[in-house]
């Protein structure tokens, strides 16, 4: 698992190359934004179980079909399995998030992901979808606790997003 820093050592260390300009410059973004990243995911921490409430229920509202009879989270067991997995996404973003790096979602959470759902017949259109829904509720939250500047916050929901709908992953 690796953070901003532990991946610029690695490939820096791979080439034998002392840090350059690029990688000073990275670190400095890396380090001057460190403070708005604690909060944000410190803002989004503190609400995280009304966060997954509220996506699902919008995801539903947008989607009333996956509740349904015959939809992938009808009855009790699958609704909540669906709700499970909107909270592991939220709470490893803010992992990436405060790590400033992708990596941790990678090992975690998405390997295998796909096949995972497709076995099971979880739609990633929507799965998708929900994933966007949480990524502007958390960023919502954020701006509220004074996080000025809250793009940061993207980077890891986008992450998931688009790997999730890779063909190949
Ligand atoms: C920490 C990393 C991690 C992830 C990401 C994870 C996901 C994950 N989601 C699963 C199931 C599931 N995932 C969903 C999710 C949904 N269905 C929908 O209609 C919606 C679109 C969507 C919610 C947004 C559902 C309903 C199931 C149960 C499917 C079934 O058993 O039939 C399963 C199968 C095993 C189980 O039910 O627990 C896994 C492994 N598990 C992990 O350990």
């Amino acid at each position: 698992m690796r953070d901003a820093v532990t991946n610029l050592i690695k490939n820096y260390d791979v080439a034998g190359r002392y840090f350059d300009r690029n990688a000073l410059d990275s670190l400095k973004s890396y380090f001057d934004s460190g403070t708005a990243r604690v909060q944000a995911a410190a803002a989004i921490n503190s609400n995280a179980a009304a966060l997954v409430k509220q996506a699902g229920l919008k995801l539903f509202e947008e989607l009333p079909e996956l509740i349904r009879p015959g939809g992938n989270s009808y009855t009790t067991r699958r609704y909540a399995a669906c709700l499970r997995d909107l909270d592991y996404y939220l709470r490893y973003a803010t992992y990436a998030l405060v790590a400033g790096n992708t990596n941790v979602l990678d090992e975690r959470v998405l390997q295998g992901l796909r096949e995972t759902y497709n076995s099971l017949g979880v739609p990633i259109g929507p799965t998708v979808r929900g994933v966007q829904i949480l990524k502007d509720l958390a960023k919502e939250q954020a701006a509220a606790a004074g996080v000025a500047n809250a793009a940061f916050i993207d980077e890891p929901f986008d992450h998931i997003t688009r790997e999730l709908s890779e063909q190949d992953i």
